[in-house]
């Protein structure tokens, strides 16, 4: 029994499974090209590496019943939570095999001709020592698995936070469009009434008073008996530390990567967008929602062009793994039954609204709330 081509044979079998698993994400889920053709390209330098130690015909070890790991499993290997647990299992899957491969090919000498099939162990009285190519042959497997572990981050990063957002009503809170009530009383009275998401969005703040406001948020969020997500504009590093949802950011902020660096995978991100190329490049980027926008003129932000609800339509229609959109600029209840219309779904099902002034600067921003969310009159 060849034992080690008999290893290198289960784990390039388990190797090319999970850069299948990987690259059907990437394609189907993500419908993301490049990493598709990454996935493949590895795969396929996996069948040129164990060619190169004469182990591409290694399936003549395969003794599947024979083999006493078979029928031992662990607990949770039938469980997956969703598609992320997936890719997570995979990219482990796929390391520790090449990994596998790699050390076993450190003990195999392939054949001066590949042709003839036979194979020869280089064992010492100190154990297997690595033959000359065989050295390089692992070394293959070495540099595979490290671009495999960037492979794995990037598809992970792609596929956004594990929790997608559903949100119906986000309000965005600003200090001086609060003409009535103060902005955290405006805050619980947007909860109270059905608002699922609160956003921070503070321009001018010093860093203290800006974490200071944002665990008042948070707090009031989670003191609420109905779920309730806080994102942070523009702060990252604030949207840590004051333990909220996530955070959303603009063309000209820091990008979706790094700010999934201080954030961490679970974090949720969002992209304000005015164009479809913009979305396009944010969900690469592993955005988890965006903002779509202006849908109408607003005073709240000087924004010269116009997106209209027809963009709402066309981002939800032309970018299929789009997971939610937040229509934002200028929406008032009266525009909701446009964009009922452009989106063609109930709120809450891959869309919902941002607002700032109509609740902010409203005398009941409850009851402001409760009118984006009553149905659209057909
Ligand atoms: N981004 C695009 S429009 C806008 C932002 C932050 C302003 C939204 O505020 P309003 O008052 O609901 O128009
Ligand atoms: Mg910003």
């Amino acid at each position: 029994m060849n034992h080690a081509l008999r290893i290198i044979d289960a784990n390039a079998n388990r190797a090319r499974e999970a850069l299948r698993v990987m690259e059907d994400a990437a394609r189907f889920i993500l419908d993301d090209e490049s990493l598709c053709a990454a996935l493949k390209q590895a795969r396929h330098e996996l069948a040129d590496a164990l060619r190169e130690i004469g182990a591409d015909n290694a399936l003549a070890w395969r003794d599947t019943q024979g083999d006493v790991g078979a029928a031992v499993t662990a607990t949770g290997e039938y469980q997956r939570e969703g598609v992320r647990a997936v890719i997570l299992a995979a990219g482990k899957r796929l390391s520790e095999a090449l990994r596998s491969i790699e050390e076993y090919a450190k003990t195999i000498e392939p054949p001066d001709d590949h042709d003839t099939g036979e194979f020869v162990i280089v064992c010492g009285d100190d154990g297997c020592a690595p033959g000359g190519h065989a050295v390089g042959g692992a070394r293959a497997f070495e540099s595979l698995r490290y671009r495999c572990y960037d492979l794995e981050r990037d598809l992970v990063l792609a596929l956004g936070a594990a929790s997608r957002p559903r949100w119906r009503l986000c309000v965005i809170l600003t200090e001086a469009l609060c003409t009535h009530h103060p902005w955290l009383e405006v805050a619980r009275r947007a909860v109270r009434a059905g608002a699922d998401c609160l956003q921070l969005r503070e321009k001018s703040l010093d860093s203290r008073e800006l974490l200071e406001r944002a665990r008042a948020l948070v707090a009031v969020a989670r003191e609420s008996a109905t779920a309730c997500s806080v994102i942070i504009n523009d702060r990252p590093d604030i949207a840590l530390l004051s333990k909220a949802d996530g955070v959303h950011l603009g063309q000209s902020d820091m990008s979706v990567r790094d700010a999934r660096r201080i954030l961490g995978t679970d974090a949720l991100i969002g992209v304000s967008t005015e164009r479809i190329e913009q979305a396009r490049a944010a969900l690469r980027d592993g955005a988890d929602y965006l903002g779509v926008g202006p849908m109408f003129p607003t005073t709240t932000k000087d924004k010269p062009r116009l997106a209209a609800p027809a963009y709402l339509r066309e981002a939800l229609t032309h970018t299929p793994e789009l997971p939610h959109a937040l229509a934002i600029g200028g929406v008032t209840p009266e525009r909701m039954n446009d964009l009922h219309a452009a989106a063609g779904a109930p709120l809450g099902d891959r869309w919902g609204v941002a607002v700032s002034s109509a609740v902010c600067a409203a005398g009941d921003p409850g009851a402001a709330c409760a009118a984006f969310l009553t149905p659209a009159q057909p």
